[in-house]
């Protein structure tokens, strides 16, 4: 196990980092010492890079740290308790912190799930290898393809508005909701966020590795600390997709929200693999493995596969998110009889745009639209708002019900399953009216 300096820059290593990078970016970017300086100022210790800035953690912030599940504190940001939830290794967005939030979350505010750590890496000494039997002469993993940072920014660039959502996401539920409680971080809705990610077609790499016609699967491998759990070294955190998924839609993001991709969502390079569950887009990507024959990991087996409940041995490899709908509301909010609330909150689908949010507030005896805004982007969320003025006093339990525009409907309920994967039932939200 790696101790909490190895994987945390000291404030030394960063100013000659940033001596080092400083002349490099100015002469690439043309911008002045001044501005750089004027950037870099604009927080106490901003290391710049092309295209934005990866924060980094400062002293005061890593002698907070403390131990948690065998790691130090596994964040690089800070994660203050009104913004997050910490599950273990994971900081789940608060959903009543929401509120007032623009359509993409921003960086510092979007949830965190880590296997183990996120590691900072220096991406001066940092390449993407990519190797296997799928591509031209079957180069193996130490004779890889390799490309720079540099290389990937100089290739032809692509944005997507899209949410990275945890298969566990709603998990929970399975417990509070439907009495089937399911083993693992007890998510309620706060696994997910929606950013713009920019970065380079997963296909473009691809082909410039010489993938070739016996390709059938793509696997990108993490950089951050092996998997170790119950005395099994899993590797790497990876999991395999489909040559067809990986020269669809996927990329390789090294910016979020326009900024160079943070060191807890996997600066320098992660996938993203719109719709599907987050696991498939790998942080700090190292690797990827191009294959003639499927690819195996924890990740995709024992893992994120639904076993359990109604269903039986042999199931596929979970790859589609589920619809959700979530409150920008404290889980049993307060709220004052005879006065008029903005109830506001996001529905999302992995299909399509949202067609319709369904409000209730007598436990589903009767349904009311919402309204809701632009963007409404598929495999992204749509905004909506409801007024409501609560009559009489005393509990309630609040329902958001999304139909997409491919008419799936969110159900009432979820079928259980061991892993509590896929929650996508219209969730009860308890409010006390006083
Ligand atoms: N290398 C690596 N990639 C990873 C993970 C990880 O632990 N290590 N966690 C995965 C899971 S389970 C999820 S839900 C998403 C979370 O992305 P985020 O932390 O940027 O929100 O990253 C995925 N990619
Ligand atoms: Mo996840």
């Amino acid at each position: 196990m790696r101790d909490e300096q190895e994987y945390i820059a000291t404030r030394e290593e960063l100013a000659t980092r940033e001596e080092q990078l400083l002349p490099k970016i100015q002469s690439e970017h043309g911008l002045s010492r001044r501005q750089l300086l004027e950037l870099s100022a604009s927080s106490a210790l901003a290391l710049p890079f092309l295209g934005g800035f990866a924060r980094v953690a400062s002293a005061a912030q890593r002698t907070r740290r403390t131990i948690v599940n065998g790691f130090g504190n596994p964040f690089v940001q800070d994660t203050p308790p009104d913004q997050f939830t910490i599950l273990g290794t994971n900081a789940e967005m608060r959903w009543d912190a929401a509120k007032g939030l623009p359509y993409t979350i921003p960086n510092d505010r979007f949830f965190i799930r880590d296997h183990t750590a996120s590691p900072v890496l220096d991406v001066s000494n940092w390449t993407l290898k990519v190797f296997g039997t799928g591509l031209e002469g079957a180069p193996d993993v130490s004779h890889p393809v390799q490309f720079t940072y540099q290389d990937l920014l100089q290739m032809p660039a692509r944005t997507i508005t899209c949410y990275v959502e945890c298969a566990g996401n709603g998990r929970s539920l399975y417990g509070s909701q439907q009495g089937t409680p399911a083993a693992g971080s007890q998510w309620h809705l706060g696994g997910i966020g929606v950013a713009d990610w920019t970065g380079v077609p997963l296909s473009s790499v691809l082909k410039r590795a010489g993938i070739n016609k016996s390709a059938v699967d793509v696997m990108p491998s993490g950089l951050d600390p092996e998997f170790i759990s119950g005395g099994v070294n899993s590797g790497h955190v990876r999991r395999p997709m489909s040559v067809e998924k990986a020269m669809d839609d996927v990329i390789l993001a090294y910016q979020m929200n326009g900024e160079a991709l943070p060191f807890d969502h996997g600066f320098p390079l992660r996938a993203i693999v719109p719709g599907w569950i987050g696991i498939a887009s790998i942080k700090w990507v190292g690797q990827i493995e191009v294959s003639r024959s499927p690819l195996f990991s924890l990740w995709n087996t024992a893992q994120y596969v639904f076993t359990g409940g109604s269903y039986p041995p042999g199931q596929p490899p979970l790859t589609t998110q589920v619809m959700k709908s979530a409150f920008e509301l404290a889980l049993g909010a307060s709220l004052p009889v005879g006065e008029q609330q903005v109830l506001t909150g996001r529905s999302w689908s992995p299909s399509a745009g949202i067609r319709t949010v369904e409000i209730s507030t007598d436990d589903g005896a009767t349904w009311t639209e919402a309204s809701h805004t632009q963007p409404n982007i598929a495999q992204a969320w749509t905004q909506w708002s409801f007024p409501w003025t609560p009559m009489t006093s005393g509990k309630y339990n609040l329902m958001a019900r999304a139909t997409d525009k491919k008419k799936n409907v969110q159900p009432s309920t979820s079928p259980f399953n061991t892993g509590g994967y896929l929650f996508g039932a219209v969730v009860k939200h308890p409010v006390t009216v006083s």
